[in-house]
C-alpha cells in the first residue's frame, strides 16, 4: 500500500494568523504531498514496496540514496511536526515535562531560547529538535529530509520546521518571527510529554 498524506489534527483556520490556511494548503497540501508522491513513485524500482515508512528512511541512509532518504525523511518529519502543533490556548509544558527542561535548562523560556537559537542559526534548510538522549533533553538540528529515524539513540519531542516554504508565505524572510510565534504560542506540549515514553518515532511512522 503506498504512503498517504496524513490529515492535518487540527482545523486549517485553527492557528489564526500564526500559521495561516493559505500557509498550510500550501505546506501540507502541496510541500508535504509532493515528498509523499515521489516516494511512493520510487518504491517499486528501489524494490521497497511493502516497507513501513522508517524502514525506507533506514533504507535510503544505507544505500546512500540521497534522493529516497531526504524524501522518505521529508513525509515523517513532517507527520511529526503537524503532530507538535496545536492552536493557541496558553500551553505550557506541565508535569514530568515540565521537570527534565528544568533539570536540563532551568526554565522553560530558556529552553525555548537554545531552540530558538538553533533554528534561527540554522543554515538553508533543515529542522530543530528537542529530543531525549540518554535521558536528558537536548537540542539539536538536522540537515535537509535528515531524521531522528536514521539516528540511533535519538528520540524525538519536538521538532520545528525550518525550511523557507513553512514561513515565507506568514513571514517572509523573518525567521526569528516565525519561530518566536510557533515556540511561543503553537506547540502541543501534550504530544511533546507523551513522547517521553520513547515511542515518538512510531508516532509519525507509517506502515507500507
Ligand atoms: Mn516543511
Amino acid at each position: 500500500m503506498p504512503f498517504t498524506l496524513p490529515e492535518l489534527p487540527f482545523a486549517r483556520e485553527a492557528l489564526g494568523d500564526l500559521m495561516s490556511a493559505e500557509t498550510l494548503d500550501f505546506h501540507h497540501g502541496k510541500h508535504h504531498k509532493a515528498y509523499v508522491d515521489k516516494v511512493n513513485a520510487m518504491l517499486g524500482e528501489k524494490g521497497l514496496e511493502g516497507a513501513s515508512l522508517s524502514a525506507v528512511i533506514r533504507a535510503g541512509k544505507e544505500r546512500g540514496d540521497k534522493g529516497l532518504f531526504n524524501n522518505s525523511g521529508q513525509i515523517w518529519n513532517h507527520n511529526f511536526f503537524w503532530q507538535c502543533l496545536a492552536p493557541p490556548q496558553g500551553q505550557r509544558p506541565v508535569g514530568q515535562l515540565a521537570a527534565l527542561i528544568e533539570e536540563g535548562f532551568g526554565t522553560t523560556e530558556a529552553m525555548l531560547a537554545r531552540l530558538k537559537e538553533e533554528a534561527v542559526n540554522h543554515f538553508a534548510s533543515g529542522w530543530a529538535w528537542l529530543v531525549l538522549d540518554g535521558g536528558s533533553l537536548k537540542i539539536a538540528s538536522l540537515h535537509d529530509g535528515d531524521s531522528p529515524v536514521a539516528h540511533d539513540g535519538m528520540q524525538p519531542l519536538l521538532t520545528l520546521d525550518v525550511w523557507e516554504h513553512a514561513y515565507y508565505i506568514d513571514y517572509r524572510n523573518a525567521r526569528p518571527a516565525y519561530v518566536d510565534a510557533v515556540l511561543g504560542n503553537l506547540v502541543n506540549w501534550e504530544f511533546v510529554a507523551r513522547n517521553l515514553d520513547g515511542q515518538g518515532i512510531s508516532r509519525a511512522d507509517q506502515q507500507g
